[in-house]
């Protein structure tokens, strides 16, 4: 059965978000963040890099949660992956844009605004963050306004992961409303019953 280490409330969740999409049974395994599980020797052997997510199919153990995700879709097929080699290229397209450009911003803003407490807060590093979003919103926004989802006209990989790219807006306080056509294609994505069902697993 596949295993997953990590959090559903870390970069882990979008990969628990695609196993109950494909409806695919799998097992968590605890790690204690707080107790360095994730830098212990045993874990090390699993994920060199000492951070989650991390998942083991039987002989594969694959870490870096878009890289998890291209190969549930490619090993586990459905309509949720790339078709033909267009639509495999512009689901990496998307997602790669979405780790690399969109989610540093984000990250950069949550770890101050959740991890670092108020009086050591570096609110340049916010500030700076928050500036770089409005050009990305609107790429996908201008993008989202003549359709229903990223690739191919129906919920796709790529929606699920710049979706949960996308969502972190909300955990860092910068309001979607302004770009309505992600707003509400991000409502579409989370109304997704298998999303209500990563959403209500245990953090
Ligand atoms: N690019 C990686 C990021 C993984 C990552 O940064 N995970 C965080 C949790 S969200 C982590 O394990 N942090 C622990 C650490 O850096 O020691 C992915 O998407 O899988």
């Amino acid at each position: 059965m596949i295993q997953i280490y990590g959090s559903p409330r870390s970069s882990a969740g979008r990969c628990y978000w695609l196993l109950e999409e494909l409806g695919l049974a799998y097992r968590r395994q605890p790690l204690d963040m707080r107790a360095k599980e994730h830098k212990s020797e045993r874990y090390l052997r699993l994920n060199p890099t000492g951070k989650v997510p991390c998942l083991v199919d039987g002989e594969l153990t694959i870490w870096e949660s878009m890289a998890i995700n291209q190969y549930l879709v490619d090993e586990y097929p459905s309509p949720l992956g790339g078709a033909t080699p267009e639509e495999r290229g512009l689901i990496a397209q998307w997602s790669y844009w979405s780790i690399l450009d969109l989610q540093r911003p984000l990250i950069d803003m949550f770890i101050q605004l959740v991890f670092v407490p108020e009086p050591k807060r570096d609110h340049g590093v916010i500030e700076r963050a928050r500036a770089l979003l409005p050009p990305l919103l609107e790429i996908l926004d201008r993008h989202l306004a003549s359709r229903e989802y990223l690739v191919a006209d129906r919920f796709t990989v790529a929606d699920l992961n710049v979706a949960s790219v996308v969502s972190i807006c909300g955990s860092v306080g910068h309001e979607l409303t302004p770009y309505r056509a992600v707003d509400a294609w991000l409502a579409r994505c989370k109304a997704r019953p298998a999303h209500e069902r990563y959403a209500a697993l245990d953090p």
